[in-house]
């Protein structure tokens, strides 16, 4: 196993040079955050980014992650253009080097909290997630009260989305997920890059959108629907951690016997209600 520590670019307030000084960190996760979405990645951006890591005597370990267009998520008709950039992407990245990929399936929104900054006993601030706050949100004026989205997409954009979801539930998702991953695997594996979906976070549907890759017997699913060892899990402990059904230990002895996970995010989340919770520190301090 590897340790490493996400890295948002050249904006991130905490530069390479810091996370070179946390000890046993000598592996990167990051991503190309100027190439928009559907776009195959540039080999020299990608090597860019690998030179200003190595640069700090760090490798760029895992991407997290290479962004599913929403058409590929949808099924529509145009998927096969952005799959084949994405497919071009993979290459690129094995090309390069770099052995994991992470991505999601989620639609419109991947990682949804209804504060940023609740205040914690500590001093500390935390992310925050509660359920009935989050369905209570007006959205019709596009995303701005939804925190960490809020520049995301406009009044119109939204609703567009939001209505071409309205045809797509959670089975039809789990076959554009098939169809996505019938075609990037095999060149993942070609490439030498290990896929590792994210589950959805948090598990569950929100908004009315399916969300279908959230505990034991859909990461089975996943995994059935190719089964190579190129199709594999990001373990989120604070995804999966969100729903009190999911016992971690089992999953991860279960995932982890058949050697597919590939990546694991390593956070802690404090529920407090069925479905509300907020992330907390590994170890529990009392004040
Ligand atoms: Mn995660």
């Amino acid at each position: 196993m590897q340790m490493t520590f996400r890295w948002y670019g050249s904006h991130d307030a905490v530069p390479l040079q810091y996370i070179r000084q946390i000890p046993g960190v000598r592996g990167i996760v990051s991503a190309l955050y100027d190439v928009p979405v559907g776009a195959a990645w540039p080999v020299a951006s990608i090597a860019g980014l690998q030179d200003r890591i190595a640069d700090q005597a760090m490798t760029l370990a895992v991407i997290e992650s290479i962004p599913v267009h929403e058409d590929i998520k949808l099924g529509r008709p145009s998927r096969d253009a952005f799959i084949d950039a994405y497919c071009t992407s993979i290459a690129r990245v094995g090309t390069a080097d770099v052995p994991v990929v992470s991505y999601n399936f989620m639609p419109i929104f991947d990682w949804t909290r209804t504060a940023l900054a609740m205040p914690l006993l500590d001093g500390s601030t935390t992310l925050a997630y509660e359920h009935a706050a989050l369905e209570r949100m007006d959205l019709s004026r596009g995303t701005g009260e939804l925190p960490g989205w809020s520049t995301a997409y406009d009044a119109d954009a939204l609703r567009a989305l939001l209505t071409a979801w309205r045809a797509v539930d959670g089975e039809q998702l789990w076959e554009n997920l098939a169809y996505f991953l019938e075609r990037v695997i095999p060149v993942a594996e070609s490439a030498g890059v290990r896929m590792a979906i994210h589950p959805d976070d948090p598990p569950w549907p929100i908004l009315g959108l399916p969300r279908v890759v959230v505990d034991a017997s859909s990461l089975r699913r996943v995994l059935s629907l190719i089964d190579r060892p190129a199709n594999g899990l990001t373990f989120c402990t604070g995804s999966l951690g969100a729903s009190a059904g999911n016992d971690l230990p089992s999953m991860v002895r279960e995932f982890g016997a058949r050697s597919r996970i590939h990546f694991m995010h390593c956070r802690n989340v404090q529920r407090t209600a069925s479905r509300d919770f907020h992330e907390v520190a590994h170890f529990k301090c009392v004040w």
